[in-house]
């Protein structure tokens, strides 16, 4: 799968870009009929949720499920990686981040290139964030927020919050976003903060420096996502603080597989 010039030039005007329909019906049921057993494991890496004992996230799922395994080897997930970021590139994080109904938590605003940097040692912000929607995202479970052309103002304060969920993440404080959603306001009047929503089997892709975070979900509807994080191999972690399955260290060029692997 390719991405049009006109996808490449979103992507770099707003830092993120959303897909309809790139997975079927089919293949988001093949994947979404692995959670349940995966999330019920006692693996370290299925994070719990701090109020309601929910799974948060389950991380290394490549190495934990076969389906998982072909997943992030999937064309229609690396073709356009490749097309932006040109040279070898490494898995360096797999998850799916579950929004419970009613109960599923906050991610505070932050970018992930402020945790890459800081706890592994990533040198610069080149890392991909690709999801698949599992469940409709709609504007009510929890989308992802996005500042958009955010990521055109590089780094900023973070401070790592290891208290406001159960996730350590390096947060910015909000008169970061104030300005940031200020000046995105001047260029797209109304456009300051929005939500990335779309149908079931919807692809999304944004930059490491793109600010974004999602609020808790109320609604009466779950909302997983699939996330892929991919890394040139020639901007790998250069730490291992960090558990393998929030960055792991085979820095090994992803071998796709083939397109029809999940139907
Ligand atoms: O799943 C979410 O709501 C937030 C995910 C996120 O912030 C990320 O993938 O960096």
């Amino acid at each position: 799968m390719q991405l049009s010039p006109e996808h490449l030039t979103r992507l770099d005007r707003d830092g993120f870009l959303i897909l309809p329909s790139v997975f079927s019906e089919t293949e988001i049921s093949t994947i979404k009929n692995r959670l349940p057993a995966l999330l019920q494991d006692s693996s370290e890496a299925n994070i719990i949720e701090k109020e309601s004992g929910q799974v948060r996230t389950a991380m290394g799922l490549h190495i934990r499920d076969e389906i998982f395994a072909k997943l992030v080897r999937h064309p229609r997930l690396v073709q356009p990686a490749r097309q932006i970021r040109p040279e070898p590139l490494y898995i360096q994080q797999v998850k799916v981040n579950i929004k419970a109904a009613f109960s599923g938590e906050v991610w505070q605003w932050h970018y992930d290139f402020a945790t890459h940097h800081s706890d592994d040692g990533v040198p610069q912000p080149l890392a991909l964030n690709l999801h698949i929607f599992l469940d409709d995202v709609t504007p009510f479970n929890g989308p992802l927020y996005f500042i958009p052309g955010s990521h055109k103002y590089g780094t900023h304060r973070a401070f790592h919050d290891t208290q406001t969920t159960s996730y350590p993440l390096w947060v910015v404080d909000q008169d970061v976003v104030r300005d940031l959603v200020s000046r995105a306001e001047k260029v797209n009047p109304g456009r300051g903060i929005v939500p990335a929503i779309g149908p079931k089997g919807s692809m999304l892709i944004f930059h490491d420096t793109l600010v974004h975070g999602s609020p808790n979900n109320m609604s009466p509807w779950d909302r997983s996502i699939f996330s892929l994080i991919l890394n040139p191999i020639s901007n790998a972690l250069t730490r291992e603080d960090r558990p393998d399955y929030k960055h792991h260290r085979e820095l090994s060029d992803i071998i796709e597989v083939e397109d029809n692997c999940l139907e």
